[in-house]
């Protein structure tokens, strides 16, 4: 166990008021681990999948109400509701706390308490986080075993009086003497709660056991407390996935990516490249922590362990590296089961196997309009696992980046790539990401665009104007030369109902330019909203696509500018401060066109 008194005093504290009938103090070792997926199977909330097809791999459903994230449950809670900013939920920390008491009371009743110790980031990094996550399901003691460095290295790290996040964490559903437990305990949507205490550095969690609502250390520290204290300490907390890129020379670069949830970070992070004699490899899929090294360049680790990944559309055709990830010592969530117990979905690349169970555990009828597997349904996998891992993965000083790219899902307006003119104008680029909703938070009209500034509207801690004026302040804090170039991407522009560009491996084509032009090569041109490649600057060898198709996926077109910068200037003013830069780049690309 532990000698750190802190953690110990928490511990008996939430041990009071959340009154479970055990408390156990997780490891993470493999025992451990096999102990509770074999309890989880034998009351059946879980699968033990076939150990000839996916060896050491589990299969869980969850409740209806329990599917993905819930922004509209998720809060902010700081003193004074300007810190949380007008894209966040705020609620006073003081009356939040008060509600929440009510409902952790004896939350944990006929359940067994686990204590999760665990770092964000390389062990013993100076980049790296250590937290604590107080739990009642088994489920998030196994998939936070995955995604964290969990157990007793994190204890050993955090000594005496090492100081930790801590997260709290419940289903709230607490059992009565002789009740029975159902398959999927939660609450209904409207009593969850996932609540980040900025000023505090607390997580409070309720309700539901899915996903970023309740494996804490993803998005509630990772990148809402994390942004905080990346403000607070000058780095940045960001959600990018993290690829190393070789060229066919042997030169290495580092590039980072925001995309909004679900719209290619995990795909793009293990990409194969189809241009000849180019290499990638991975270092993290959705979170990035970069901070300025003492050579002046933005470094960059990834906090997490494992890959929590969107699980349809998923095969050897569209993500070999992840499919393969993902045959072993990996838990499934939400996708169909099969009769010889193995799993399937839509974009397996195969026909559903006769008698597959959908994830409502029914049997699937495949002349049905509903998808087998549920649109959000996710694996979990180690990272380690991953055939292209990058060798510095686990490097406590990270890798150096050379390139940042935003992008979003756009049907329309956004080309496939431009450049920023410089920091500021990228800083303005990602201010104003917008992207169409998918199916990785509930209760939202998917298809709809919406703001998705940095693919941080959900995962802010705070104030979004304070945040775009941060990533100002970061581009002071070193040589321009030394400050990452900043692209904006587009996979998904389309022409009658169809995507113009084939997306996957040949989104390598795209990275192969932004290597080159971190090398400043002679490959781009002016355009009104930034450098866009010269013609031929993008290599379409290969590709069946035509010069004139190209022109179309990369079309800047004036009318439809005019109101993508109205959209623009809508969403600035709905801020109370804005950095005065933002505006000033806004008129620059007004001014232009
Ligand atoms: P989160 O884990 O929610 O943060 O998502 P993510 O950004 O990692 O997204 P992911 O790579 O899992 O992709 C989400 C969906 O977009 C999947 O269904 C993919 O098949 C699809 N997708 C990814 N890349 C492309 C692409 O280049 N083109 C097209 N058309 N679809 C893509
Ligand atoms: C996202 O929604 O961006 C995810 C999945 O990465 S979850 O962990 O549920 O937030
Ligand atoms: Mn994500």
């Amino acid at each position: 166990m532990t000698q750190n008194v802190k953690l110990l005093e928490w511990v008996n504290y939430w041990k009071e008021i959340l009154n479970p009938k055990s408390v156990h103090w997780c490891d993470g070792s493999e025992t451990e681990n096999q102990m509770i997926l074999d309890n989880m199977v034998s009351s059946g909330s879980a699968v033990k999948l076939n150990e000839d097809i996916k060896p050491n791999s589990y299969y869980f459903q969850t409740d209806d109400s329990d599917v993905a994230r819930i922004e509209s449950r998720t809060f902010i809670c700081s003193n004074d509701p300007k810190d949380a900013g007008p894209t966040n939920n705020w609620e006073s920390p003081k009356k939040m706390k008060e509600e929440m008491m009510k409902v952790y009371r004896g939350a944990m009743k006929g359940r067994t308490m686990y204590v999760m110790p665990f770092s964000m980031g390389p062990l013993g990094s100076d980049k790296s986080y250590i937290g604590v996550q107080l739990t009642d399901s088994p489920y998030v003691v196994v998939h936070m075993r995955i995604m964290t460095r969990l157990g007793k290295a994190a204890l050993d790290i955090l000594g005496k009086d090492g100081t930790f996040i801590p997260c709290i964490h419940s289903v709230g559903y607490p059992l009565e003497e002789g009740q029975k437990d159902v398959k999927w305990p939660c609450c209904p949507i409207e009593e969850k709660y996932i609540c980040q205490f900025p000023e505090t550095k607390e997580i409070w969690s309720f309700g539901s056991g899915y996903g970023g609502n309740a494996l804490l250390g993803k998005k509630s520290f990772a990148l809402r407390i994390a942004s905080v204290l990346g403000k607070e300490e000058g780095w940045l907390a960001e959600h990018m996935l993290i690829l190393g890129i070789t060229n066919p020379k042997g030169e290495k670069k580092y590039v980072a990516a925001a995309f909004p949830s679900a719209c290619g970070k995990t795909n793009l992070a293990m990409v194969i490249p189809t241009i000849p004699g180019w290499k990638v490899e991975t270092v993290g899929d959705d979170i990035a922590w970069m901070k300025f090294g003492k050579d002046g360049r933005l470094w960059a680790v990834n906090p997490e362990n494992g890959f929590f990944g969107v699980v349809p559309q998923t095969s050897m055709d569209t993500n070999p590296n992840a499919f393969l990830t993902i045959q072993k010592n990996t838990l499934f969530t939400n996708v169909g089961l099969t009769p010889n117990n193995d799993v399937w979905w839509e974009g397996i690349g195969y026909d559903c196997p006769e008698g597959t169970l959908d994830w409502k555990n029914k049997v699937y009828d495949k002349t049905s309009s509903q998808p087998c597997a549920q649109s959000n349904s996710r694996f979990t996998t180690p990272i380690a696992q991953c055939p292209v891992v990058d060798p510095a993965y686990d490097e406590p000083n990270g890798v150096p980046i050379s390139a940042i790219l935003f992008g979003g899902r756009r049907q329309t307006i956004i080309p496939l790539i431009y450049e920023a003119k410089d920091w500021n104008h990228g800083v303005m680029i990602g201010s104003l990401i917008g992207s169409e909703i998918t199916s990785a938070a509930i209760g939202l009209k998917e298809g709809d665009l919406r703001n998705d500034p940095f693919a941080m509207k959900p995962f802010c801690g705070y104030n979004m104007g304070d945040y775009f004026q941060h990533w100002i302040d970061m581009g002071k804090k070193t040589d321009k030369d030394k400050l990452p170039k900043i692209f904006c991407v587009n996979w998904f522009r389309k022409e009658n109902g169809k995507f113009l560009w084939p997306g996957y491996g040949e989104n390598s084509r795209i990275l192969a330019y932004v290597f080159d032009r971190c090398n400043d090569e002679d490959i781009a041109i002016d355009s009104p909203i930034g450098k866009i490649p010269k013609p031929g600057g993008i290599n379409i060898e290969g590709l069946d696509i035509t010069e004139k198709d190209m022109e179309k996926v990369m079309r800047i077109d004036k009318k439809e500018w005019e109101e993508e910068l109205s959209r623009a200037e809508n969403f600035y003013n709905i801020f109370t401060h804005l950095p005065k830069e933002l505006r000033q780049e806004l008129k620059k690309i007004k001014d232009s066109f």
